[in-house]
């Protein structure tokens, strides 16, 4: 081995073994020896997009067919993001109409800063296409959407060019005749100037690439920077699993033509295989630091054993220019799990509390509804330190906007707990909790009467079939569950006591959670629901809950 690669190699390989195992170990805490553990954001959020105002970090994540839209993060190093808010926030920014399938909804937003103004463009996939909203506050409250007429395509980026005009790129996918596909799974990146007065393109439309590789497939999440006069367009393609890739050409004319680095991709996982730690790198964005440092931001996923069970996350590695050319983490070429914190003063945020126990007036903002709540079927009474949840007929098996208030699982060990009060009157309703990955694949654990008898129920349902696993007699008002995940088995457990909670039935499988076997673009979520499924009641019922938990299970989760 020594000869092949040299000491030299050798003793790299060695000393990053050995911090590895330090870090892996946990008998140096990363962050302390002057490295950062990835992803920055976990769980689902994908295809990240972020900006520099001053010494300050904004950032952006896809969140599809989930209300409010568009999260929006916050850091001063690159490393500690907070989130502050959401882009989307109103039914009337926001139409995730009943309908509107799984995996649609808002893709792949940018966030931009120019003369004051954040601007962030967006698909609403099923909703209304390319739109953009702005703010003179990162954490908003933005405008109402811009719907930009004959704007086809997705993944929609803005540049400011520095006579301030400003050109949007876009990409064109699907099998959209404009001009028709010369390959399979062919998209086009165009450019077009765009008058942000009034929404509309201006002059002729350049479509720039189809991928530098010859018939690449999905060309997508275009951005343009301009750097040392020159400019720079960075895309994905390969399509957004194993096969993706950053790639990256320049020009000197903003509308091209445009020149593909010898060295493309830039950055991609494709080459390491399947069963490494992070797959899936690409749809990225780059930055660079006050101090000059250029960084990239991307989505990669973090398998186990070929299953993506968080969703697409968002991942950080840094970039070094020699001469024209952007070297992604030079020596390395590849996003690691740990690596060397970026040269930014270190400023940890906030963690959110494990335990919300809902005695806020508003809901915090981990929480999320499926589809647009066009009614206020929830209402927190923080007097009362509890949240009352009304039953309501749409459950999650339909693709309406159920009584779901749920939130994103972020780590393979976890556990989620809580305390529900909950008294049916027909044998249709149901109270509990829920882990999905959509309408199709999903877990409830829940409350009904049944015969005359409160009944725990643990149901199943996998590619639209429903299957009840297990069910146990609770005779109780106050219910506790709990929901733990380890890797790729689910546990339930319920009782009449936080500290005497018995599993309910055997351990599941989660896969059923992943994107893989949903065929989903998303990534799970868990939280509090409850559905009269599709019965009318006589009179509003509720669910109320005390309070919910999640955390992170770091080292032997406990059976
Ligand atoms: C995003 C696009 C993509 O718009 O997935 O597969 C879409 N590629 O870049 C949603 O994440």
């Amino acid at each position: 081995m020594i000869r092949k690669i040299g000491w030299i190699g050798t003793k790299t390989i060695i000393i990053a073994l050995i911090i590895i195992v330090f870090f892996a170990s946990g008998l140096i805490d990363a962050q302390e020896a002057g490295y950062f553990k990835n992803p920055i954001i976990p769980g689902f959020n994908p295809d990240p997009s972020i900006c520099r105002v001053g010494e300050d970090y904004y950032l952006v994540t896809s969140s599809f067919e989930w209300f409010p839209g568009l999260p929006i993060y916050h850091s001063k190093d690159l490393v500690n993001w907070e989130q502050i808010g959401y882009v989307l926030n109103r039914p009337s920014q926001l139409q995730l109409k009943e309908g509107l399938p799984h995996s649609s909804g808002l893709w792949a937003p940018t966030i931009r800063y120019h003369n004051g103004i954040f601007y962030v463009i967006n698909t609403a996939t099923g909703a209304g296409g390319n739109f953009y909203v702005t703010s003179e506050k990162p954490e908003g409250p933005y405008s109402e959407p811009v719907f930009i007429e004959n704007a086809p395509g997705i993944d929609p980026s803005l540049f400011f060019d520095d006579d301030s005009r400003c050109w949007y790129c876009g990409s064109i996918n699907g099998s959209k005749k404009i001009p028709p596909r010369k390959y399979p799974a062919e998209d086009r990146i165009y450019i077009q100037e765009l008058d942000l007065q009034t929404g509309r393109f201006k002059g002729e439309r350049h479509i720039v690439t189809s991928g530098y590789a010859i018939n690449s497939p999905y060309a997508e999440a275009p951005h343009i920077y301009k750097i040392k006069g020159k400019y720079y367009l960075l895309i994905a393609e390969g399509g957004t699993w194993e096969d993706h890739a950053v790639t990256m050409f320049t020009a000197d004319s903003v509308t091209g033509p445009y020149t593909p680095f010898i060295s493309n991709p830039l950055l991609t996982h494709r080459y390491l295989g399947n069963n490494i730690d992070i797959t899936t790198i690409g749809h990225a964005d780059i930055v660079q630091t006050q101090y000059g440092d250029w960084y990239a931001v991307m989505l990669g996923v973090r398998p186990v054993e070929g299953y993506n069970m968080l969703g697409r996350e968002t991942f950080l590695t840094n970039i070094v220019f020699q001469g024209d050319v952007p070297i992604f983490n030079p020596g390395k070429g590849r996003v690691l799990a740990i690596d060397k914190k970026p040269n930014l003063p270190w400023t940890p945020v906030a963690k959110p509390n494990e335990r919300d126990d809902f005695d806020k007036p508003e809901l915090s903002l981990c929480w999320n509804f499926l589809r647009t709540p066009f009614t206020k079927w929830y209402t927190i009474e923080a007097e009362k330190s509890r949240i009352r949840i009304e039953v309501r007929t749409e459950n999650i098996e339909g693709l309406g906007n159920p009584s779901l208030i749920a939130r994103r699982v972020q780590h393979h060990k976890f556990e989620a707990l809580c305390k529900m009060v909950f008294n049916p009157s027909i044998s249709n309703e149901e109270a509990g909790m829920v882990i999905m990955q959509n309408n199709k694949f999903n877990y409830r654990l829940v409350k009904v009467i049944k015969e005359g008898k409160n009944i725990v129920q643990l149901f199943k349902t996998e590619n639209d079939r429903g299957l009840l696993i297990a069910e146990k007699e609770i005779n109780s008002t106050n219910i506790y569950f709990k929901i733990s995940g380890d890797k790729l088995i689910y546990r339930f457990w319920a009782g009449t006591s936080e500290y005497e909670l018995k599993q309910l039935g055997n351990d599941q499988d989660a896969t059923i959670c992943s994107s893989n076997k949903a065929d989903s673009f998303i990534g799970p979520f868990i939280g509090m629901y409850c559905s009269s499924n599709g019965q009318l009641l006589r009179k509003k019922e509720y669910a109320l809950f005390d309070w919910f938990e999640y955390k992170e299970i770091t080292g032997n989760t406990n059976k």
